[in-house]
């Protein structure tokens, strides 16, 4: 299966701007068509090399609660949680999805961090796109696929600042402005029955 040439199927690609205190959210649902998101959820879970890897914690190995892979050009290696990732190369369908996604963001990407939630016991926990290889105000862009999950966003100084939004199957999420200065980010467990969900978000690393 490719998506060469196909262009994606355009849908309903409405956007739906998320003005937020120092950040800046757009959403667009239904950025890919259900029929190309399901092709690309399955593409996805057999061709990406996935990985649990683990961080220090407190002196010991802790193992992330999620599976997770690193693409990008060569020279867009990236640090947290203590750990360097030296990137895979672009596989084809990625490069397809990351032009895509450029294309509505008005920005260019050399990277993508791929995270793999196998059940609602996967998660990630609180933290900001705030590395500072990202640069200073960086857009993420962050596609969605599989399982809708819950994204909650907390300003960091104002604890009464709270947004969520679920995050849908074929959906596109920019992250921009301000927000990784003054707010985190998360995708917390759930206790439901949801099935698997992946989400690659799209960075620029300054090298
Ligand atoms: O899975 C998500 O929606 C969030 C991913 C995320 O925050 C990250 O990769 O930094
Ligand atoms: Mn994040």
């Amino acid at each position: 299966m490719s998506l060469q040439g196909s262009l994606f199927g355009q849908d309903n690609n409405q956007k739906q701007e998320i003005s937020l205190e120092n950040g800046l959210l757009e959403y667009y649902p239904q950025f890919f068509t259900p029929t190309d998101s399901d092709r690309i959820f399955q593409q996805l879970i057999s061709t990406i090399t996935w990985k649990q890897e683990s961080m220090r914690m407190y002196g010991r190995e802790v193992l992330f609660p999620r599976l997770m892979a690193w693409y990008g050009d060569a020279n867009s290696s990236y640090s947290f949680s203590g750990n360097t990732f030296e990137p895979l190369l672009w596989t084809a369908e990625l490069l397809l999805i990351r032009d895509r996604v450029a294309a509505a963001a008005g920005t260019t990407f050399n990277s993508v961090l791929l995270n793999y939630y196998r059940s609602g016991n996967d998660s990630m926990g609180w933290h900001a796109d705030d590395e500072p290889e990202l640069g200073i105000n960086p857009v993420i862009a962050s596609v969605n696929m599989g399982a809708t999950r819950r994204f909650l966003l907390r300003h960091r100084h104002h604890k009464n600042l709270k947004y969520e939004i679920a995050l849908e199957h074929g959906s596109l999420l920019l992250m921009k402005g301000q927000l990784q200065h003054f707010w985190e980010h998360q995708v917390p467990k759930t206790a439901k029955p949801v099935g698997p969900r992946i989400n690659l978000t799209f960075r620029y690393i300054y090298p």
